[in-house]
C-alpha cells in the first residue's frame, strides 16, 4: 500500500472534460512503462493514456464513459521495483492539440498508423476534421501500385492500431462495436478468428483484404545471418518504402495481373514535343512525354470505359468513372510515391506539364499530403528517363490498370508502303491489368488504341 502510486491524466492540452472510451487494464494485471492504460476520445482526437511506470494495477478509479481533463486521478498503481513519486500523471507533456501530428505518409488509403508512444506522453490519433491532414497509411500502392486509396480511415483508438499492425490486420476491414462504430481490441480480435476459421479457398478468394486473409500456405522466409558470408551493414527501410511495400505486397498477390507490351510510334510526336519544348522553357516548363501519355490515356479510358473503374469488393459490380484523374509515378529519396493529377481531360499539355513538375519536386521535397495520392484512376510508371525497355507495373488498387513506360530508341521499321526499312523512335509500352475485370481482348485492344493515338497525336483533340 505504501508504495502504490495514483496516476493521473497527463497533460492533454486544451482538451478538458473527455470521456474515457475504453479502459485497457483492471486490478491485478501487470503493466510495463508507457503501456496504454485508457483511451480518451474528444471530437477531435483519440489519445491513449500510458502507464508512468512498470508495475501492476491496483484499483480502477474511473468507469468507461466517466468524463475526466488534466490530474484526474484514473487508478492506482504499485510500481515494480525502485520507489517511485507518490503520485504520477503519465506523464505526457505534449498537448494533442498542440503536437504535430504524425508525418503523412505517401500513399493514401488505408488508415493510417497511428504514432507508437515512444515516450509516455498520451499517443494521439487524429480522427476526424483537424487543421493538419490526417495521417494516411500511405499507399502506396507502388510500383506504382500503391496503396489502395479511398476507403475511409478506420475509427480506432492508437493502442487498437498498434494492436491491428502487430497482427498485420487492414483495420478497414473491420467492423467497429464501440461507440459511433470505434473498433475494439475484441473487434480485431474476433476479426482475426474469423479469418483463421475461413475455409483456406474461401480465405483466398477474399484475399484482396490483404494480410490476414490472404491464407497462402508457404514455407516461412529464412533467416539467415549474413555476417556468416562477409560484412554486412544494417539500413532501416523509410517509412515511405515500409508502408508502401505492404501496399504492392498486397496488390501483387491479390490481384491476378496479366501485363500487355507493345511499342509505340512516337517518331512525330517527338518531333512535335521538341519544337514546343524552347518556348515552354521560356515560361519555366519542362514539356516532356509524360503530359502527352496522361492525355493519349485519358483518350484511351474513355474508349474503353472497364479500364476506368474499380471492383467492388465482393467482387458483384464495378464503380465506372466518369472522372480522369491520374496518377504518376515518381522516384523519391525516400521511396516511390504516386500524386494524382487531377481532371487531365481538362486540361492542355503544357498545364500538365507544369503540374507534373511542381507536384513532382513537391513530392522529392517530402511535402506530400493524403489528398496528393487520393482519387486515381489509372496510374503511368514510366522508366523512360532512366532506362529498360519492358517491365511489369504492379497495380495501383483500387485501379485496375497501370501503364509502365520504358525507354525509346530508334528501331528500323518495316514500311510497307516504300518496302524499306525507315529509323522510327519507338515507344516501349506495358500495360498491366486485373483480369478479374478485363480480358485479354480488350487488353490488348486498349494498348493498341494507345499506341495509335501516340502515333498520330491529332487523335488526342479528337
Ligand atoms: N524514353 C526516352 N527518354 C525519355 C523517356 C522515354 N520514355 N522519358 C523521359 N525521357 C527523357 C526526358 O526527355 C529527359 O531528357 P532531357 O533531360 O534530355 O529532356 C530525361 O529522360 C529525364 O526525364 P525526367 O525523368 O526528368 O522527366 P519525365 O517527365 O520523363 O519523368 C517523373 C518525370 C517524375 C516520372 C520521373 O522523374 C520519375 O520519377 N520517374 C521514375 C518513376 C518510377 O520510379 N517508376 C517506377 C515505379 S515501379 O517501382
Amino acid at each position: 500500500m505504501a508504495n502504490e502510486i495514483q496516476v493521473s491524466v497527463p497533460d492533454i492540452g486544451d482538451f478538458k472534460n473527455i470521456p474515457v472510451i475504453e479502459v485497457f487494464v483492471k486490478p491485478g494485471d501487470t503493466v510495463k512503462a508507457e503501456d496504454a492504460l485508457m483511451t480518451l476520445e474528444s471530437d477531435k482526437a483519440t489519445m491513449d493514456v500510458p502507464s508512468p511506470a512498470s508495475g501492476v494495477v491496483k484499483a480502477i478509479l474511473i468507469k468507461t464513459g466517466d468524463k475526466v481533463s488534466k490530474g484526474t486521478p484514473v487508478l492506482m498503481l504499485e510500481p515494480a521495483g525502485a520507489a517511485v513519486p507518490a503520485s504520477a500523471s503519465a506523464s505526457a507533456p505534449a498537448a494533442p492539440a498542440a503536437s504535430p501530428p504524425p508525418k503523412p505518409a505517401p500513399v493514401a488509403a488505408a488508415p493510417a498508423p497511428a504514432a507508437s508512444s515512444a515516450t509516455a506522453a498520451a499517443s494521439v490519433s487524429v480522427s476526424a476534421p483537424m487543421s493538419a491532414p490526417a495521417p494516411v497509411s500511405v499507399t502506396t500502392s507502388g510500383s506504382a501500385s500503391l496503396p489502395a486509396r479511398g476507403s475511409s480511415p478506420a475509427h480506432a483508438s492508437p493502442s487498437v492500431r498498434q494492436f491491428a499492425r502487430e497482427l498485420g490486420v487492414d483495420l478497414s476491414q473491420v467492423s467497429g462495436s464501440g461507440p459511433k462504430s470505434r473498433i475494439l481490441r475484441e473487434d480485431v480480435q474476433s476479426y482475426v478468428k474469423g479469418e483463421l476459421a475461413k475455409p483456406r479457398g474461401a480465405a483466398v478468394a477474399s484475399a484482396g483484404s490483404a494480410g490476414v486473409g490472404l491464407g497462402l500456405n508457404l514455407p516461412p522466409m529464412p533467416q539467415v545471418d549474413f555476417s556468416k558470408f562477409g560484412a554486412v551493414e544494417i539500413k532501416p527501410l523509410s517509412r515511405i518504402r515500409k508502408l508502401s511495400g505492404g501496399f504492392l505486397h498486397r496488390n501483387w498477390v491479390s490481384i491476378p495481373h496479366v501485363t500487355q507490351h507493345d511499342e509505340a510510334d512516337i517518331t512525330e510526336l517527338e518531333a512535335f514535343r521538341k519544337s514546343q519544348s524552347d518556348e515552354a522553357k521560356k515560361k519555366g516548363i519542362k514539356f516532356t512525354l509524360l503530359g502527352f501519355l496522361m492525355k493519349a490515356s485519358v483518350v484511351a479510358l474513355r474508349q474503353f470505359p472497364e479500364f476506368n473503374s474499380s471492383l467492388s469488393a465482393d467482387g458483384e459490380s464495378l464503380a465506372l468513372k466518369s472522372y480522369y484523374h491520374i496518377g504518376v509515378a515518381v522516384d523519391t529519396p525516400n521511396g516511390l510515391v504516386v500524386p494524382v493529377l487531377r481532371d487531365v481531360d481538362k486540361k492542355g499539355l503544357l498545364e500538365l506539364a507544369r503540374e507534373l513538375g511542381e507536384v513532382s519536386e513537391r513530392m522529392r521535397g517530402g511535402k506530400i499530403t493524403p489528398a496528393d495520392v487520393q482519387g486515381g484512376c489509372f496510374s503511368i510508371s514510366s522508366l523512360g528517363g532512366l532506362g529498360g525497355t519492358m517491365f511489369t507495373p504492379i497495380i495501383n488498387a483500387p485501379e485496375v490498370a497501370i501503364l509502365g513506360v520504358g525507354k525509346a530508341s530508334m528501331k528500323p521499321v518495316w514500311d510497307e508502303k516504300s518496302r524499306t526499312f525507315q529509323p522510327r523512335l519507338m515507344l516501349p509500352l506495358s500495360l498491366s491489368y486485373d483480369h478479374r475485370v478485363i480480358d485479354g481482348a480488350q487488353g490488348a485492344r486498349f494498348v493498341s488504341f494507345l499506341t495509335q493515338t501516340l502515333a498520330d497525336i491529332r487523335r488526342l483533340v479528337l
